[in-house]
């Protein structure tokens, strides 16, 4: 269990990000990564890889497997980042939203461009964040996560992008996601700037880690991954955490791996339907 001390509490919340090393044990990790190697075999329902056949590298993602991998809820308990998700939101209780798998090959052009988690997502409050556990070493070269300083303080929600779907008309956008995305993507206005492009006006956190460093970020904090230059593969999981002030607001195009059907929660519920959300830690 990673207990936070007070700096990186502080940290949290002004920069909307902080790196804890050691955050999980090697042997945990090692466990992590064989069920990884197995899904990439046989994803689950939301998994596959990203990289067009004649590309180069590959681009892994799964998501929601706890419901469906008992591997995968256990790691959500034992990796004890649910508790430094209370601490560093000030939550009593920590509910799971969902898991998340990514893996860059080496060589794999793909990049997470700028953007928050908060539009994708089905549930919205303050005292939200993900942890992203580093199952290898990285660095910003071979694709470990970047974030725009303080960038969960600013009150502005980026419109959600998809760039491997750039060019392709509303339906074609709906076809190749879900039913509601292009409408969903179409309700927001401000479009996520360039930040690289202005060092004056923001700062832009970069972090080497090591298998088992954790990064736990606000989903309101802006981030990206750029490709994977580096000669070794790049893989982490992110598990999305729920404090004590999120609620259920499931907008239609919203990321569907929780609908409305799916929960008793009703539209602005605090998130207390268990079965769906589990409750990982109450303090
Ligand atoms: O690992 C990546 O490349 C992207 C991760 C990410 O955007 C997230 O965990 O929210």
């Amino acid at each position: 269990m990673r207990a936070l001390n007070d700096a990186e509490v502080t940290t949290f919340r002004s920069d909307g990000v902080v790196h804890l090393p050691g955050a999980v044990d090697k042997a945990l990790v090692a466990e992590i990564l064989e069920s990884v190697d197995q899904l990439i075999e046989f994803p689950g329902r939301f998994g596959g890889s990203m990289t067009p056949r004649t590309a180069k590298g590959m681009f892994f993602q799964d998501r929601y497997l706890h419901p469906t991998h008992s591997d995968f809820l256990r790691y959500a308990n034992d990796c004890g980042l649910a508790i430094s998700a209370a601490t560093a939101t000030g939550s009593k209780k920590i509910h799971l939203y969902y898991d998340h798998v990514f893996v860059k090959e080496p060589g794999t052009q793909e990049s997470f461009v700028w953007h928050q988690d908060r539009p994708y997502w089905a549930v919205d409050g303050s005292q939200i964040c993900s942890s992203w556990l580093a199952l290898t070493d990285a660095n910003a070269k071979s694709s470990a996560l970047q974030f725009v300083k303080g960038s969960h303080l600013w009150d502005r929600t980026f419109k959600p992008e998809y760039p491997a779907l750039e060019g392709l008309s509303p339906k074609q956008v709906e076809q190749a996601l879900w039913k509601g995305v292009a409408e969903h993507i179409d309700s927001f206005e401000d479009e996520c700037p360039a930040f690289e492009e202005y060092p004056d006006q923001y700062e832009i956190l970069s972090f080497e880690v090591a298998a088992g460093d954790a990064l736990l970020f606000d989903f309101r904090t802006v981030h990206r991954s750029g490709p994977n230059d580096g000669n070794n593969r790049r893989a982490a999981i992110s598990w999305r955490w729920l404090g004590d002030d999120a609620f259920w607001d499931p907008k239609i195009g919203a990321d569907p791996i929780i609908r409305d059907q799916d929960t008793l929660l009703k539209p602005g519920d605090p998130i207390t339907d268990e079965n769906v959300f589990p409750l990982l830690h109450n303090g």
